[in-house]
């Protein structure tokens, strides 16, 4: 007999049966901090509390809550087309979102295939650089490249390629025929750089290693994430990125930006920070801003030779042989087009650009508050990285955000770093709210 026969059932409205994702389940059920609503800047708790958004959700509320385009535009949607088939069927509101997501992308990166995730985009991305080199001709190009501290979701695909060891060590062999590049993050040299850090560029050289290791024949791509968000807000030291394109383009390996976290409007007055950077690679995935976080999707743009090197063969021929039951939601396509409406009727890219400099001045205020270690920034991103305490690491950032919340600001926290990523309508005043509340926390902090 199972046991679920012999124990009682749960209590409906319990917190038990929910298992919550990369959280301390047990601690947050002790003591749960719940959102019940939200408008513009803020969310209000459960207990009634203002609670600001310092960090845009999970770096996608980039429009901020609850906005009257999207919510009417979602909200006409479900009653107009509630879902249409994604597989040999259309609706017209994918086929205008992909043009306007292509016009936005840099260079020919003018396709666009649509995912429900960033995770997704990543094993879409990847799953096409494989197969543009097999449609090619050049099926041993099976390598994939990543990074050191890269953060490419949860998939198979992005956490073979991503470097986080406890997003990797806990679930078997991974993708065989992975490599990755160091990480280029340095205290050492780096530290307090305002924008982007002048060291480093040299260190985009162990992709030559790696190719002269296995031979490029071998390599299908390199997937990096032109300003790494997830894991701490890691910096592309000037002229590496610029380094990683050439690399790839004398070995014929296509080069994948992971945008997830840095497309629309987060690192300045560009859609992307390949535009911000100046440096075109062959695909960009995205996620997060293209719904500003209200209904989930993702999107991968590819340059038009990899769209037509799969356009040949005969025509009732399926090309790409991937795809998911949600790819171009209705509702989500809705949600897409509505947001990108709301980022242009607004400028809100131009806003980042006009705000950085007085983010950039605010998050460096911190300088010498106890425990900091680094403060570094690009465009509405900011990051506080605070001397671990000894034996237990993350604690004193965890404390930190717990402190924050109680006084009514979120705040993200990765290992012993503070990460922050406002809404792009966010004022001046609010800017100065955060680090007035941080300044305090961190004053206070063990
Ligand atoms: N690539 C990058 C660069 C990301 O930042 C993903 C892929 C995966 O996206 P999905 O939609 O599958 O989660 C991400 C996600 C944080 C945080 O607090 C960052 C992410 C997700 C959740 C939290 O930094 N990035």
């Amino acid at each position: 007999m199972s046991s679920s026969n012999t124990s009682s059932p749960p209590a409906a409205n319990n917190l038990e049966s929910f298992w919550m994702p990369f959280s301390a389940n047990r601690q947050f059920k002790q003591k749960p901090r719940m959102f019940v609503s939200a408008k513009d800047m803020h969310y209000t708790t459960d207990d009634g509390r203002k609670v600001m958004d310092a960090t845009a959700g999970l770096w996608c509320c980039n429009i901020g809550h609850a906005r009257p385009k999207v919510v009417a535009a979602v909200s006409k949607q479900i009653q107009e087309l509630d879902y249409a088939p994604a597989f040999q069927m259309g609706h017209p509101k994918v086929f205008e979102l992909a043009s306007r997501v292509a016009t936005m992308m840099p260079g020919s990166l003018d396709h666009v295939f649509f995912t429900n995730s960033g995770s997704e985009s990543v094993d879409t991305a990847l799953k096409i650089a494989l197969a543009y080199h097999n449609v090619r001709g050049q099926a041993g190009r099976t390598r994939l490249i990543g990074r050191e501290r890269g953060y490419h979701g949860v998939g198979f695909g992005g956490i073979s390629v991503g470097g986080l060891v406890n997003n990797r060590r806990f679930f078997g062999s991974l993708l065989a025929g992975v490599d990755h590049l160091p990480h280029t993050h340095n205290l050492k040299e780096n530290a307090y750089t305002k924008g982007i850090p002048q060291w480093g560029a040299h260190l985009a050289d162990d992709l030559e290693r790696i190719v002269a290791l296995h031979g490029a024949e071998t390599i299908a791509a390199v997937i990096i994430e032109p300003l790494a968000g997830s894991t701490g807000v890691l910096l592309p030291p000037k002229g590496y990125l610029e380094k990683i394109r050439e690399i790839c383009t004398k070995h014929g390996l296509l080069l994948i930006f992971d945008e997830v976290i840095t497309a629309f409007g987060r690192v300045g007055n560009t859609a992307t920070a390949a535009e911000y950077f100046g440096v075109q690679p062959d695909i960009i995935t995205m996620a997060k801003g293209l719904t500003a976080g209200t209904i989930p999707m993702g999107a991968v743009a590819v340059d038009k030779k990899i769209y037509d090197a799969f356009m040949q063969g005969p025509e009732n021929a399926i090309e790409l042989f991937h795809g998911y039951t949600y790819s171009g939601h209705p509702v989500a396509a809705a949600a897409g087009l509505a947001t990108l409406d709301t980022y242009k009727e607004e400028g809100l890219f131009e806003r980042t650009k006009e705000l950085a400099p007085y983010w950039e001045q605010a998050v460096h205020s911190l300088k010498g508050l106890p425990h900091v270690i680094d403060l570094r920034n690009l465009g509405l991103i900011g990051a506080i990285e605070l001397e671990p305490i000894a034996g237990k690491p993350t604690a004193r950032a965890f404390e930190a955000f717990l402190q924050c919340f109680e006084k009514g600001l979120l705040i993200r926290t990765t290992g012993d770093i503070i990460a922050l990523s406002p809404p792009l309508i966010i004022s001046k005043s609010q800017i100065d709210e955060i680090f007035d509340t941080l300044g305090t926390v961190l004053k206070g902090l063990a």
